[in-house]
């Protein structure tokens, strides 16, 4: 009987997923979140905000922590199914960068089991904290970067996209700059990703060419590190970059620590990928045109693409993805802390949220909110800020169906480029298990939405991925509609048909939405 363990590293939390592969089963999915549980390192939904609006960090000692944590509570919890591993895979917040330096990999060698990891490692950062994907400090790298290539449009011709903010490149541009010494120590740019599979195969672990993609400076044809972007993004890139693999590549084997510390196998490591491209598996989005939307800390539209088609105006953008094809993503920075700031701001709970949507007709009569609380990423809103339209600020039920209404209407009107098929939505990620917000989603879209039956789709995802990379190792490749079949079911309590008048509502009012954008664009 054989055992698989996917992790998802996400913004505010780490989530583990056990599967029985033989059974097709889950045996036990755990989640910690930062905050909560690591009160120490003073995040707020785990992150750091500096004086500077822009800046969002994170602390990679508190995901070490975290990820001690998360093995000792498995090992307590299911040590039978602990001691069958046979791989480990992951899946992390895109992006965020992990700067390391020489003594790195001896004292992740060295690391003795009878202390705890993070203990051992405090002294191999080349910069303590990581910029993450909520970042927008960067716009003067971007440009930069463009221009040092040739232009956007070539940038995204090779990479999969125009320069972002939150992207690799230009966050490794930006530390290059801000803290010459601080680059100059760092021997390791490690992502989210490549930094947690690293810590468990107790060396530096391979990029994956998913998560890869997300950084503004791999050929996307040649799925390499593409030497034009590398040298338009800093000195001397080159070597401090991990190797960038196929995501079925196995990095190693679960190392000392982790096998003496915990009692473990020496399971297979396979290299980490991001949140995008494993909640893709996660949700058996493994054909052509199948679009996701997962409403986590930032709402993301996926679909898998057999072809390239990039979007060179890059409002969204396209990475190689785990099955070997391409994905195409758009991100939408607003996502749940927005929801959450206007729950919180009107004194409401969940139950209450979903009673005011309930209680608002579909367009809300006319009222409407453009929710760039943070600095948004599609489209592209650098100065932040809320902007409402009809919509008295003493309305509490009338700001919950606009903040709801703004995101799916910004979410149908921004992916048509990605094509894809929209009379079925996949929905997953925390707000997904709120049927009044799948509904507002049904009826924007004009499409069913189905959603999956498990909790989090990226850890499975990640779970499924160390599955077909053990089977692809042990000289037993399997489809990937054959991983997924059993695991990623749709759950026929939720599926949520789309209602002709609200349909009719909504046609209408996207493109008064559009026109609310476009204006709120032109002033900023
Ligand atoms: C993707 C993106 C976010 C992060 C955090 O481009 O920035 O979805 O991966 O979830």
């Amino acid at each position: 009987m054989s055992v698989y363990l996917g992790f998802d590293a996400s913004t505010q939390s780490l989530t583990a997923t056990l599967i029985h592969s033989d059974t097709r089963s889950l045996i036990a999915e755990h989640s910690l979140n930062y905050a909560a549980e690591f009160p120490e390192y003073g995040t707020d939904h785990g992150v750091l905000r500096g004086p500077e609006p822009a800046v969002v960090t994170a602390p990679p000692l508190m995901w070490i922590e975290a990820l001690d944590r998360m093995m000792a509570k498995l090992t307590a919890e299911h040590p039978d199914a602990m001691s069958r591993l046979a791989a480990i895979s992951g899946s992390a917040q895109q992006h965020g960068s992990v700067y390391l330096n020489d003594r790195w990999p001896s004292d992740l060698a060295a690391a003795r089991a009878d202390q705890p990891l993070a203990g051992q490692l405090p002294n191999v950062f080349a910069r303590p904290l990581a910029p993450i994907w909520m970042d927008s400090s960067t716009t003067a790298e971007c440009q930069e970067i463009e221009a040092a290539v040739g232009g956007a449009d070539i940038l995204a011709r090779h990479t999969g996209s125009r320069a972002f903010e939150r992207f690799t490149g230009p966050q490794i541009r930006a530390f290059a700059r801000r803290d010459t010494g601080g680059y100059a120590a760092t021997t390791r740019i490690h992502l989210v990703s490549s930094f947690h599979a690293s810590l468990l195969a107790g060396a530096d672990a391979a990029i994956d060419v998913g998560d890869g993609s997300g950084m503004n400076l791999m050929e996307l044809a040649t799925r390499s590190w593409w030497p034009v972007a590398l040298d338009a993004t800093a000195p001397d890139l080159a070597r401090r970059l991990p190797a960038v693999q196929p995501s079925w590549t196995v990095a190693g084997s679960l190392s000392p620590y982790w096998r003496q510390r915990y009692n473990l196998p020496a399971a297979r490591i396979v290299v980490w990928s991001g949140d995008n491209p494993c909640s893709l598996i996660g949700t058996g989005l493994v054909r052509e045109g199948q679009l996701g939307i997962s409403l986590g800390t930032s709402d993301t539209v996926c679909g898998m693409m057999r072809t390239l088609r990039i979007h060179e105006a890059g409002i969204g953008y396209v990475s190689a993805s785990p099955t070997g094809d391409y994905m195409g993503t758009t991100v939408f920075k607003n996502g749940s802390l927005a929801r959450e700031r206007i729950r919180d701001s009107y004194g409401m709970n969940w139950a209450s949220f979903s009673v005011a949507l309930r209680s608002t007709p579909p367009g809300n009569g006319g009222a409407m909110l453009l929710p760039w609380f943070d600095p948004e990423i599609t489209p592209h809103v650098i100065k932040p800020g809320a902007h409402r339209i009809a919509l008295e600020a003493d309305d509490a039920a009338g700001h919950v169906r606009a903040i709801i209404e703004a995101q799916m209407m910004a979410m149908a009107n921004h992916t048509h480029w990605m094509g894809g098929d929209t009379s079925t939505i996949y929905a997953m990620g925390g707000a997904s298990g709120n049927r009044d917000v799948l509904q507002v989603m049904a009826d924007v879209f004009g499409a069913e939405v189905i959603r999956s039956r498990t909790g989090n789709a990226a850890a499975l995802g990640a779970a499924l991925r160390a599955w077909h990379a053990d089977r692809a190792a042990s000289s037993s490749p399997m489809e990937w509609t054959e991983v997924v079949a059993g695991f990623t079911d749709s759950d026929p309590a939720w599926r949520v048909k789309p209602r002709a008048e609200a349909v009719a509502v909504y046609v209408e009012l996207r493109r008064k939405y559009a026109d609310a954008e476009r204006q709120a664009l032109e002033k900023l």
